[in-house]
């Protein structure tokens, strides 16, 4: 059995990892910024070096294609993640798995390897959604579900445009996006939970990835004197969204349901010691593996807010960020990441993916599945996130045997 070049693929995960850090050391790539930037020169130039063909497309998605004249008719094998990052980022989430595809692309090269398909790999646009929303954007647009022109249009956490972002950071590419249909697209992944580690398992056939609705709530309120106003006589647009978030964050805790739900970002308005807020904005995150709770959750949500407003004496508006519905996998993909890790002697075991992936956008167009390593204490998006390396190279030599069948 051939393997990856252990050495090649744990250096780059280092280097690619130590570009984007700011002065405190905290490693923040987000979508179309200069850091952004630095990462993706950095993995063009490995593109570059391994001699494949690279294509950007109109929303910045990059591609490295590994084709011949034999081949290149044909619909490519599609390795993807992201290298985009969230604030203060583990080192792993995404890069991990484009350098691992780009590794996979370099060891089958070098073997001799004649694959009857072009193999490509994929470094996908904003697939954190953390300055643009929403996320898993630049695969969305590979795979149709939203325009070029609306993604581009995107206005982001500071106001800035990402059509303009893109031309300034040099990534608004010439592609379509879809131009490369693939004949099947396969992601490895760390897993981000505590499965995998806590059942003491190498690797994980990912066979379905849960539902996601992201909400940004405004409260408008009335700004008043924190001293004279009786409580009576307050509209405390931060009481209420307190409220909202104690509402819904107990209600998901006392569930035995595996929704889960996260108010990551509040702001308020005019945000004074002495104010009473005038205006508070806060984003839900709310996920679930059945598309039906997922809704259900959503209704409890929406009629909660509808009360709350009458009897704090608010209004408050919604907007749907994102929301994508729960996907399964490619069964036959997934029993062959099964098989390829019981054929190297690995513990394997089927899994639902509790994060969104570019895996779940590009399922809409070809036959999709993922690849799972454990992530140490089920940590990330925190720099904490860590995997062994000898988790590493495992799952990248399981991306390859699949990979190479997939490529036949
Ligand atoms: O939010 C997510 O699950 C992914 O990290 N974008
Ligand atoms: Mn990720
Ligand atoms: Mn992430």
């Amino acid at each position: 059995m051939i393997e990856i070049d252990a050495q090649r693929l744990l250096g780059r995960i280092r280097e690619l990892g130590a570009v984007g850090r700011d002065g405190e050391g905290r490693l923040i790539r987000l979508a179309a910024s200069d850091t952004d930037r630095q990462g993706r020169d950095l993995f063009v130039g490995w593109l570059r070096q391994a001699g494949i063909d690279v294509a950007i497309d109109r929303v910045g998605n990059i591609f490295g294609i590994w084709q011949s004249p034999e081949n290149a008719g044909q619909a490519p094998l599609l390795i993807g993640s992201h290298i985009d990052t969230v604030i203060d980022a583990g080192i792993y989430d995404g890069c991990y798995g484009v350098l691992a595809g780009l590794e996979v692309i370099e060891t089958l090269k070098a073997s001799g390897f004649l694959p009857s398909r072009p193999v490509a790999v994929a470094a996908f646009t904003n697939e954190e959604g953390v300055r643009y929303t929403p996320d898993m954007m630049g695969s969305l647009a590979h795979a149709g579900g939203v325009s070029a022109e609306t993604v581009l249009a995107a206005v982001g956490t500071d106001g800035s445009v990402l059509r303009q972002e893109l031309a300034r950071i040099g990534y608004a590419g010439d592609r379509e996006p879809g131009f490369l249909r693939p004949h099947a697209y396969l992601e490895l992944h760390i897993e981000q939970g505590p499965v995998l580690e806590g059942e003491g398992l190498p690797i994980g056939a990912v066979e379905n990835l849960q539902g996601i609705s992201w909400q940004r709530v405004t409260i408008d309120g009335v700004a008043n004197h924190a001293g004279t106003t009786p409580m009576s006589m307050r509209s405390d647009a931060g009481h209420a969204a307190a409220r909202v978030i104690t509402f819904l964050l107990d209600r998901t805790k006392a569930s035995n349901a595996p929704t889960v739900a996260t108010v990551g970002t509040i702001r308020f308005e005019p945000n004074a010691i002495n104010v009473i807020p005038s205006r508070a904005v806060f984003t839900i995150d709310l996920r679930d593996p059945d598309e039906q709770r997922l809704q259900a959750e959503e209704a409890e949500l929406a009629a909660y807010l509808e009360q709350l407003a009458a009897a704090e004496k608010v209004t408050i508006s919604v907007e749907q960020l994102a929301r994508f519905e729960p996907v399964i996998f490619d069964l036959r993909i997934v029993e062959r990441i099964e098989a390829a890790a019981r054929a190297r002697g690995l513990g394997v075991k089927r899994m639902t993916s509790g994060a969104g992936h570019d895996a779940q956008m590009m399922a809409r167009i070809a036959p999709a599945a993922m690849i799972f390593v454990p992530s140490a204490g089920g940590i990330s998006h925190n720099p904490r996130e860590h995997t062994e390396d000898g988790e590493l190279v495992a799952g990248a030599n399981i991306l390859l045997d699949v990979a190479a069948q997939l490529a036949k």
